[in-house]
């Protein structure tokens, strides 16, 4: 039996699937405006560098309802370490953070910041990236890798984590160390100037490397040192402090090209809160974290400095890197202060 009015109700049921209908195309309208920004490192979640990500996100979120869908895939899950710079210049990813490593691959201006020694401290880093000298190359890496670099990040010193206890006081003391470094002819080199025998290994594989015995050790700095737990598989932390080393938040220009000025300022704005973040966190972790390796039972040792730093920088003023860093680069990242 109909109700005693159907023409109301017939209405009110209209009305209804109206409201339905538009609501269900509004949803779908702002699925399809929402611009998908996958971002993918190989950082593990309890790192800095990975935990950033949600700061960025946060903020988009906030500052941009509805417009992003962040995407964070931490354990390089979603792209292998180093292949992120392809996959954004297909078109398969929008933000990553790059190594000056993976850089130098193409940016050949950019292999003096995988020297040794080059780089004096977190300090002189921020201020070599955020004045003209990161201006300059900035450009070069979005010209040649199409990747816009919206703030430079510090992702510690690194320092030498053996799986035995060995007295390491000059290069030599290295000599035949399996050391394990991320797989690039840039990478192998800094293990091979630090005097040690460079095996090359992706940072996923490291923990069961280091606790087989595939490899005598690693170079990271002391935060992923533990966010990664590789405190749990080796004896001994040299304190060499051989690469005061850089990560660049960066996105695809595919991305970047097609944003409008106010999303390219709050992007921007996101990039450099997550990468406060993370220097702040990291820069506290790195002062406490020898006490912590000492009760966890390690070694913490501190090597002939001047040693270190003088043969690894010869080593690389020797090499053919050299030949390929721009006339008077040095210097003036020398004369930053
Ligand atoms: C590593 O593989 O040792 C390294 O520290 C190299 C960095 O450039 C960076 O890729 C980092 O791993 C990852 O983000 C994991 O922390």
């Amino acid at each position: 039996m109909y109700p005693t009015n159907p023409p109301d109700l017939v209405r009110r049921r209209s009305c209804l699937a109206l409201a339905g209908a538009l609501c269900l195309s509004s949803r779908s309208v702002l699925a399809q405006t929402r611009r998908l920004l996958r971002i993918s490192t190989p950082a593990v979640p309890d790192d800095w560098h990975a935990r950033m990500w949600t700061v960025f996100k946060d903020q988009i979120d906030k500052t941009l309802p509805g417009q992003f869908d962040v995407q964070i895939s931490l354990n390089a899950s979603l792209f292998k370490q180093g292949a992120e710079p392809v996959a954004m210049a297909r078109g398969n990813l929008e933000m990553t953070t790059i190594s000056a490593f993976d850089i130098a691959k193409l940016v050949s201006e950019f292999s003096i910041f995988t020297a040794g020694y080059i780089i004096r401290d977190p300090a002189h880093l921020m201020k070599v990236f955020n004045g003209p000298i990161g201006e300059e190359l900035f450009k070069l890496v979005s010209q040649k890798m199409d990747i816009t670099v919206l703030a430079p990040i510090y992702y510690g010193t690194r320092q030498l984590n053996l799986r035995d206890q060995r007295k390491v006081s000059t290069p030599a003391d290295l000599r035949g160390v399996k050391l394990r470094m991320p797989g690039s002819k840039e990478w192998l080199f800094l293990g091979e100037a630090l005097g040690a025998t460079p095996t090359p290994l992706a940072f996923g594989e490291v923990y069961l490397g280091l606790r087989t015995g595939t490899i005598d050790g690693q170079d990271n700095p002391l935060p992923t040192v533990k966010s990664a737990k590789f405190y749990e598989v080796t004896k001994q932390i040299t304190l060499t402090s051989h690469l005061v080393d850089v990560l660049f938040i960066g996105v695809s220009n595919k991305l970047w090209d097609s944003l409008s000025a106010e999303q390219k300022g709050r992007l921007k704005g996101a990039a450099q809160a997550a990468a406060s973040y993370n220097n702040d966190n990291r820069m506290a972790d790195e002062t406490e974290l020898i006490s912590y390796f000492k009760a966890q039972g390690l070694a913490v040792t501190t090597p002939d400095l001047d040693a270190f730093r003088k043969t690894v920088q010869a080593t690389y003023l020797q090499s053919e890197y050299a030949r390929t860093w721009p006339k008077g680069l040095l210097e003036r990242i020398n004369a930053t202060h």
